[in-house]
């Protein structure tokens, strides 16, 4: 076995979930060569960063991600910091021959993106983006029926990533906590945070969009700052909706908001083909609803699968209990992070790479320009 020893930049939500596949990882995929090490955390608060290492195992704590960089024991950098540093985090890593994982969305826009790529592509190091969802075992499993081609012709793409942690207008803005809802620090509001995730799996699942129509709204146009304590105007979407053209001539519709009531994370996606549809539902992740137009009539109708086999039937559940014991989100990090590894042995892409993500961000580059300009913008 060969150590990768890992630099953590950020210690928040992301940096947990991902250290958690770090030290996972080796357990359940233990054919792999490479094992991760929790060599060092870096985060700006050095007491946070301390408890932080102390709580979940780094060896060492980092206040400045130039000097994580700079350290010869570190292997890969996992870049889990708000979008406006993943640029200049990722530059410095390529330029240092650091692998880089970083969260999504790659960056605040695609010029950025593209140049993340060309520095990682230039310096030869092996990346991949956060996009998780792709390695929940039903979406996988989605992904080989479209493969397949049992779906046929595809007509349909609908999906909705749906919250509700905005609805009040005591929510601030910037800060640890909310710099989702901060323009500076997030790029973007819903489409670059949730319509991202729709977007990697529907461009993965139905390849690429050519054109894009849509519509945004801010519905609080102001809200305190978390560091500041001043009001100050809201410069992010809180909800977009947008059609699109897909490259193989289906339709989509895409919705996202953080003000639906009573929905926390409903990331839904259906696909219509001329044969089969499917369906997947994140709050019943395990689960992936799929109707066959060849059944027999009188049983012809929607099956959910819980997908939970063995025997390579269902990907990924092999790896964890008997069939019929389900997964949660949590594996869905440990998956890509095995994938990586497994790619790393092989000198292969993982898949999103930064160059597979810079295609995401167009696509929301799209939808914000035509919301902004009520057009019809091409990918
Ligand atoms: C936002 O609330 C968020 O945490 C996203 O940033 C994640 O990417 C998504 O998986 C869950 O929701």
């Amino acid at each position: 076995m060969t150590e990768l020893r890992i630099g953590m930049i950020g210690y928040g939500f992301m940096g947990r979930a991902h250290t958690n596949a770090y030290k996972r990882v080796s357990d359940f995929f233990p054919e792999l060569k490479y094992k991760p090490v929790l060599q060092a955390v870096c985060g700006r608060n050095k007491e946070n960063a301390t408890a932080f290492a102390n709580q979940w195992g780094y060896a060492s704590v980092e206040t400045d991600y130039n000097a994580l960089l700079s350290r010869d024991d570190i292997d890969a950098v996992d870049i889990c910091v708000p979008n406006d540093r993943h640029r200049e985090i990722a530059l410095a890593a390529a330029a240092k021959g650091k692998m880089i994982l970083c969260e999504k969305p790659l960056a605040m826009d695609t010029t950025q993106a593209e140049e993340m790529a060309d520095a990682v592509d230039k310096a030869g190091v092996a990346n991949t983006v956060w996009y998780n969802y792709r390695r929940v075992p039903a979406v996988s499993l989605a992904k080989a029926l479209v493969d397949s081609g049992k779906l046929g012709r595809i007509y349909h793409y609908r999906s909705n990533f749906l919250q509700d942690w905005c609805i009040s207008e005591d929510v601030p803005q910037g800060g640890a906590s909310t710099w989702r809802l901060e323009a500076a620090s997030a790029g973007s509001g819903v489409t670059g945070d949730l319509l991202a995730h729709c977007i990697d799996t529907a461009l993965w699942l139905n390849g690429g969009v050519a054109n894009v129509t849509a519509m945004t709204e801010t519905f609080v146009k102001e809200r305190t700052h978390a560091e500041t304590g001043k009001k100050e105007p809201v410069g992010i979407d809180d909800a977009c909706a947008f059609l699109c053209r897909f490259k193989n001539g289906s339709l989509g519709v895409f919705e996202s908001t953080r003000y639906a009531c009573g929905h926390k994370a409903l990331y839904t996606f259906e696909i219509n083909g001329a044969d089969a549809s499917i369906r997947w539902d994140l709050h019943d992740l395990h689960r992936l609803e799929y109707f066959d137009h060849d059944d027999e009539g009188r049983v012809r109708g929607w099956r959910s699968i819980h997908v939970t086999d063995h025997g390579g039937d269902h990907p990924y559940m092999e790896r964890w209990w008997v069939p019929g014991l389900q997964i949660g989100y949590e594996h869905s990090f440990v998956h890509q992070l095995a994938d990586f590894l497994a790619a790393l042995e092989k000198n292969a892409p993982c898949s999103p790479t930064f160059r597979d993500a810079v295609e995401t961000q167009k696509v929301c580059d799209a939808v914000l320009k035509s919301a902004a300009a009520r057009s019809w913008e091409t990918v």
